[in-house]
């Protein structure tokens, strides 16, 4: 519906320019941007294929096919941009036609020669292969060598309570993949600094936020982080209290904790350590996993579910071919990608999920975000194709999670049977502690992601301070250490896949504070939520069946990327900027919670340093 609008805006606006100077050429504009979005959506197409066809299958043959066609793309992209920088397009009456002007304005890697173009996108190919196929052998049995991040890794780390086995797979891990990945990164960095510089951008990193378009973005973004800080305080200083308990004095009393003890390869979600953590142990069923191996889920039913939601919400249901083309299990013959991923094939009809599921809570969480991509996709498909994307990029990671809220609250897991007993407020604060775990503790991780990856872009992190560098920020943000002495000759940030892979990842934190923005808003159109007297409370809401809300959120979706952000946030909030008082709000019965559990418990807060070193050398390590 919008797009159609759009589109009728723009074709008579232009018609009807106001000044005569420019009208013939907004006229001529409007026809050369009709035929440019043709081709390039033909182009795209071709692209995502031999992209999904190397992912599912990373063979040789696929990756120079994938660099072939994207060495065609990219010089298509140039000529076309040739010819959009020709315009005099900033003078345009009509707001859609110049916008479009202004999002095929920027290159991107495109600008490159030809020759490396095909060189960084072959460095990103190949790390994703070496860390995609990486093995490694298992605790204790040097015979058996053929472990994968996905599953056995994952599997590991989230259930494993041996403490020299977490520290042996994290190493191996780490191992398997940063040494070999060192100098393939070095080389990636100039190159992707050299596509910005020839974008007009002083480095990479200007060029990743310049899709936010605000000067003061990162400034922001530290604003939300800090206010932030005190909840995340006091839910790490009760992990670390617990987690003594658990395994002595491998774990200091104020010092950061060791980062393999915390459920999860990156410690980016510590969901999976909640079973001997929770604040009331044996209250209510708590093994959410366990649950849907005991109810016979399957991969597919699992996105059946999440399917169920979005419609439920009067959202759109998947089209026959996401069910037919969708990879919903790991590939047993054919090594893939196994990171979870959307694909939006640009032509209006194929639209997939690629995952590796296993029947977890983990997954179906995962599930769920994934189809928040697809929902996205299929409401903007018919706008013009520069307007397909997110209103920024944290919008689209948002969609998905911010389902997630509501499916994984007490009330819908117990309509959905996955909780059995009876309403109990400690049930409840379990639960709370749960998304707690997951939500708040991602928070510093997904920042210093990007910390680490801006100064590295600018250059004032130098390629032989890189590794040394991750830890200060894991330290001084995450108040995690490694649990052995690092050095140089180590790559400990090639371990996390859109580090190898080029992924920007400031995306996932706006994600995290606009989901709890957008629940905010939509459980108070379900009637769930009154911002007054605020009787019921933000974690107990469930939207689903709400065509209220559903309706709210499918009137930004359609908007796609056709307006800047804070458009599309008032569209369904009335905010215009990203606002750290929903999250903190939905989280304040478990922060009260906590400071009084900390304070009975003698729990110190905040972290020393470390007594770990990192070195330049391993050598050095000995000495
Ligand atoms: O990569 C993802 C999604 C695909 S866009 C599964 N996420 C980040 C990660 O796993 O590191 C979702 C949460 C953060
Ligand atoms: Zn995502």
């Amino acid at each position: 519906m919008l797009s159609e609008v759009l589109f009728l805006l723009c074709c008579l606006s232009c018609v009807f320019s106001k000044d005569p100077d420019i009208e013939e050429e907004e006229i001529a504009a409007y026809n050369f941007m009709a035929i440019l979005n043709r081709k390039t959506e033909e182009m795209l197409n071709k692209y995502q294929q031999t992209e999904w066809d190397y992912e599912t299958n990373l063979t040789d043959e696929n990756l120079q096919r994938k660099l072939e066609v994207g060495a065609e793309m990219a010089k298509f992209q140039k000529e076309a941009w040739q010819q959009v920088i020709s315009f005099d397009w900033r003078r345009f009456s009509d707001y859609y036609l110049r916008r479009q002007f202004f999002l095929y304005s920027v290159l991107g890697d495109g600008a490159l020669p030809p020759e490396k173009y095909k060189k960084l996108k072959k460095i990103i190919g190949d790390m994703e292969n070496i860390f995609s196929t990486a093995k490694i052998c298992a605790y204790n049995e040097t015979q058996k060598c053929d472990l994968a991040l996905n599953p056995d890794i994952t599997n590991i780390m989230s259930t494993s309570r041996n403490e020299e086995e977490l520290k042996h797979v994290w190493l191996a891990w780490r191992d398997a993949v940063g040494p070999k990945c060192r100098a393939l990164f070095e080389e990636y960095v100039q190159l992707s600094n050299e596509a910005a510089r020839l974008n007009n951008f002083t480095d990479t990193s200007e060029y990743w936020l310049n899709g936010y378009e605000d000067p003061h973005f990162k400034d922001k973004i530290q604003n939300i982080y800090e206010q932030l800080k005190p909840l995340y305080l006091q839910l790490h200083a009760y992990v670390r209290f617990k987690l003594r308990q658990k395994y002595g004095d491998v774990v200091s009393e104020t010092g950061p904790i060791p980062a393999h003890l915390l459920g999860d390869i990156m410690a980016q979600n510590w969901r999976e350590i909640a079973d001997f953590t929770l604040p009331f142990p044996n209250v209510g069923d708590n093994d959410l996993t366990q649950e849907l191996i005991d109810q016979n889920y399957t991969a597919i039913q699992i996105a059946r579910t999440a399917e169920d939601f979005f419609k439920s919400l009067n959202l759109t249901e998947m089209p026959d071919s996401f069910w037919e083309k969708s990879i919903f299990t790991k590939s047993e013959d054919k090594p893939m990608v196994c990171m979870a991923s959307s694909w939006d094939f640009s032509d209006g009809k194929d639209f997939r999920v690629k995952l590796c599921m296993h029947i977890t809570l983990t997954d179906f969480t995962v599930t769920h975000h994934e189809m928040g991509h697809i929902e996205y996709y299929l409401h903007y498909k018919n706008l013009p194709v520069k307007f397909r994307g997110g209103a920024n990029d944290g919008f689209h990671e948002a969609v998905g999670d911010l389902i997630s809220l509501s499916v994984l609250s007490t009330k819908h897991l117990r309509q959905i049977g996955l909780i059995n007993t009876d309403i109990d407020h400690r049930v409840d604060m379990n639960n709370l502690y749960k998304v707690g775990l997951h939500k708040i503790m991602f928070l510093p991780f997904s920042y210093l992601m990007e910390l680490w990856r801006w100064d590295i872009f600018s250059g004032k992190t130098k390629p032989e301070d890189y590794n040394c560098k991750w830890w200060e920020l894991r330290e001084k943000y995450q108040g995690v250490e490694s649990p052995v002495d690092r050095s140089e000759e180590d790559f400990d940030p090639a371990s996390k896949y859109h580090i190898i892979s080029s992924t920007p990842y400031l995306r996932y934190f706006i994600a995290l504070i606009l989901q709890f923005q957008f629940h905010r808003t939509l459980c108070e159109k379900a009637g769930q939520y009154d911002p007054i007297s605020h009787y019921s409370h933000l974690h107990n809401c469930d939207i689903y069946q709400s065509r209220e809300a559903g309706n709210a959120l499918k009137r930004m979706l359609a908007m796609g990327a056709s307006r800047p952000w804070p458009d599309a946030l008032e569209a369904l909030t009335g905010q215009r900027e990203m606002d750290a008082t929903a999250i903190l709000e939905y989280f304040q019965p478990l922060h009260e919670w906590l400071k009084n559990e900390n304070k009975k418990n003698g729990a110190y807060v905040g972290w020393e340093s470390s007594k770990r070193v990192c070195t330049r050398t391993k050598k050095e390590l000995e000495t």
